[in-house]
């Protein structure tokens, strides 16, 4: 059985998320609106199925995928650029290996008691975020 990461989740902690923007390339005006929001992930999962909707009153985000299965993402509305994403389970972590124009790109959620972590890697900036159940 994989880890059961269901359920609609709020940002509760952001740390150095401005480094992994400006690691992005994100200008300084789209920083500033966006270290101000409390995102929230709504996650469906069957399986290795998922879904997972990052919304906030700025951008919207939905990733879908399979684990295991290589895809295009787009990351449209954040820094547009095109990845080759493949998702894999590391035991009950869900790591994420973005391959493209920028080195060391990636993410990796787990389960920590009730609360969902999220580890943000872009070239040598890690953000890292927390959040509880709504
Ligand atoms: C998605 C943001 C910074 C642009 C707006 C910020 C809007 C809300 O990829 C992510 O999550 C994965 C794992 O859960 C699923 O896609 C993180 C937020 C990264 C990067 C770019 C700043 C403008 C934030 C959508």
């Amino acid at each position: 059985m994989p880890a059961d990461f269901n359920g609609t989740w709020n940002l509760v902690s952001n740390d150095n998320f401005e480094g992994y923007m400006v690691a992005l390339g994100i200008d300084f005006a789209t920083r500033k609106i966006a270290k101000m929001l409390k995102p929230q992930k709504v996650i469906k999962q069957e399986g290795d199925s998922f879904y997972i909707h990052t919304t906030s009153t700025f951008r919207d985000y939905v990733l879908q995928f399979k684990v295991g299965e290589e895809f295009e993402e787009d990351n449209k509305g954040l820094d547009n650029r095109k990845c080759k994403t493949l998702i894999t389970w590391e035991n009950d972590k869900l790591v994420c290996v973005q391959t493209g124009e920028k080195k060391n790109r990636g993410w990796t959620h787990w389960l920590e008691g009730d609360d969902l972590h999220l580890e943000l890697r872009c070239e040598n900036q890690v953000c890292r975020q927390v959040f509880k159940r709504a």
